[in-house]
């Protein structure tokens, strides 16, 4: 364990709608970084294996029905277990690719119209990402990318809404990434900016402040 933070990983974030290409980047960067010989990790929200997970999957897979505020604070409670472990693993100098956080819980509970004040709080004081890739794509785009599928907010109006509200939450930690590029291009970008968040981080301070 290093002390003060010195030399721990980094916290990427990929955020975005469906189908903008978050999943393709996250593998692609884990790849690269791997190949540098970094410790790295790759993790994705929601953690669908835990008990609570397995709720949040039942949602999605709308096998389950659940009041939208319950749901919402599920989502929350789902990160808040996990937080113990990615911030061990960062101290220990790994770095942290996360597939989806708590952007997501706001962009998809405002859009069902919890008020985002509201939405914010069971969040607050989260592990803070220091950088955020925003792979954005138009809903009309994402359709085109093979249709949606099964699960719920799995359609392009909802989506529409989700875009919206992800926008307003943009912050200086956020990249936003014109998800039209090429896979290679797109990748090209994140590397760079990747290495470059991965040295600047073993010097600073591993921040709990999320909103
Ligand atoms: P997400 O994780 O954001 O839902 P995925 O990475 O699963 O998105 O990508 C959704 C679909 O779009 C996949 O079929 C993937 O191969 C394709 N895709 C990803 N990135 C691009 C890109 N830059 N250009 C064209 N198609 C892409
Ligand atoms: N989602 C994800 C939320 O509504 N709130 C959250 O806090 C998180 C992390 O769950 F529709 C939604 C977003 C998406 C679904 O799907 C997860 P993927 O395909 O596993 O990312």
């Amino acid at each position: 364990k290093f002390e003060n933070n010195k030399n721990r990983g980094a916290f990427i974030l990929f955020e975005g709608c469906d189908r903008a290409g978050k999943t393709t980047q996250a593998t692609k960067l884990f790849e690269y970084i791997q190949s540098l010989g970094h410790p790295v990790k790759l993790w994705k929200f929601p953690e669908r294996k835990t008990l609570i997970g397995q709720v949040i999957d039942e949602y999605l897979k709308k096998t389950r029905e659940l009041d939208d505020r319950t749901i919402h604070l599920l989502f929350s409670a789902n990160r808040w277990e996990c937080v113990s472990t990615m911030k061990e693993n960062i101290l220990n100098g790994t770095t942290l690719i996360v597939d989806r956080y708590a952007y997501s819980g706001l962009a998809f509970s405002a859009a069902k119209g919890l008020k985002l004040e509201w939405c914010k709080y069971p969040d607050k004081g989260l592990l803070t990402p220091d950088i955020v890739f925003f792979t954005d794509l138009s809903s009309e785009d994402a359709a085109k990318r093979g249709g949606f599928g099964e699960e719920r907010y799995e359609n392009q109006s909802f989506q529409k809404k989700v875009r919206e509200i992800y926008l307003s939450l943009k912050d200086p930690t956020w990249k936003i990434l014109d998800a039209r590029k090429s896979i290679s291009e797109l990748h090209d970008q994140i590397g760079k900016m990747s290495l470059t968040i991965i040295q600047k981080c073993k010097e600073l301070p591993l921040k709990e402040d999320l909103f």
